[in-house]
Formats: C-alpha cells, structure tokens, sequence
C-alpha cells in the first residue's frame, strides 16, 4: 500500500506494535489526501470557469435521471470503498494491540492521579502484591523484548497512559482495572505522557520509561 507519509521518522518507533500504528496512520493520511486534493482542484476549477459573466446559467435539477448525478453518486461510492478499506485495517490493529492481549513475561500495575504516574514492579519473584513489589513515581523500569502486561488504575479523574515512541494510549477509567500489553524492542529513556485533560496540573503529569538490557533491569532490581 502506497505509504508516502511516515510519522516514524518524526517519533521514534519502539514497541512491537508501533509499526503496524504508522502503517494505518499513513494509509489514512493517503486515501485522504489525494480524494481531497483532487476534490479541491475540481472546486476551484468550477469557481475559476463559472465565474465568467453570462457563460451558463443554473439550472434546477432534481437528479431523477442518474445519468444527471453520476458526478455525485459516482465519487460517493469510491470514498464509501475507501472507507471500507480502512475500517478493514483498522480492526486489525486494533484486535492486535487492545484485545488480543499476549501471556505476559511480566505484569505490572500503573496508577495514575493527579498529577503523578505510580508504577508498581513486582520485584524479584514476578508476582505483584508482595513484599519485594517495587514502587517507583514517574519513572518505569522495564526490560526490552518482553511481554509485559499492565492493569492501569486511576486514583481519582480520567487520565490516559500514553507512550508516543510506542504508539500506546489508554484510558484509566476510576473504579476499572484495564488490562494493556506492549512489547519494547529497543533500550533507551523515552517520554510518557497523560494523554487525557485531568485537571490543572495535567501538563506536569510527564513522566520518564527506562526500557533497559536484562542485564541491567537485574541490576535495577538487586540495588533497591
Ligand atoms: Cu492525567
């Protein structure tokens, strides 16, 4: 599928996922902008031709004769296809990244509030909600090429875990646990932002991800 513009080369691409995001991003952008380019060239033409004096008077059409509304019916059929075509990839992605959730190598719990994210790493023995759990504010620990699997919780308003390099964004909904996976593919430190206006202070709620080596996600864990 023509792909002419690629938000990958402006925001990194780092989770398994992020591809497949770009891909629809791009094929949107193009079923879009060449049916509206065409349509305003079209527009402009008719404004630049009609414009003359005394060259045709309007008529009164009813549009009974389909033969008189092809114009019309004609590219209303193929922007409806176009429409199809990319509810088709849509569903794709979406059934991969939101419902079809992979067996995790290791769950987490994110919880935001105003205005801060709290992350709760189950520790040593991977399992959350006991005494080796390790809590950290704002800042994510994660090992790269791993299933991770996180049940995101909000404290108090709607706020939205959001990591643009990996093309993530989910609601945290108060008094629902929501399940989401990713899958990072690259080490770095990257931006996670709030991506759901939560109040005065939603502009501070950014916060950092450390996706590390194993090497070094060990060590993380054995100096707390
Ligand atoms: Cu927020």
């Amino acid at each position: 599928m023509f792909n002419f513009f690629n938000p990958g080369l402006l925001v990194d691409t780092v989770s398994s996922y992020a591809h497949d995001v770009d891909f629809l991003i791009g094929l949107i952008f193009s079923l879009v902008f060449i049916p509206f380019v065409l349509s305003e060239l079209v527009l402009f033409y008719f404004i630049f031709k009609f414009s003359k004096k005394n060259f045709l008077k309007a008529k009164y059409i009813e549009g009974e004769d389909p033969k008189e509304k092809k114009w019309i019916s004609i590219p209303h059929y193929i922007v409806l296809l176009l429409d199809v075509i990319i509810i088709i990839f849509a569903i794709g992605v979406w059934v991969d990244v939101k419902q079809d959730i992979p067996k995790p190598d290791r769950i987490i719990e994110i919880e935001g509030r105003q205005w801060a994210w709290n992350f709760t790493d189950p520790g040593l023995d991977g399992i959350l909600g006991t005494k080796d759990d390790i809590r950290t504010t704002n800042v994510l620990n994660i090992e790269v090429n791993k299933v991770y699997n996180f049940k995101l919780k909000s404290a108090d308003v709607l706020h939205d875990f959001s990591v643009p390099v990996f093309r993530l964004k989910q609601d945290a909904i108060p008094g629902r646990e929501i399940t989401g996976w990713f899958k990072a593919t690259k080490t770095g430190v990257y931006d996670i932002q709030c991506a759901e206006m939560c109040g005065i202070g939603h502009g501070l709620m950014s916060a950092k991800i450390k996706i590390k080596t194993k090497k070094s996600y060990i060590e993380w864990i054995n100096n707390r």
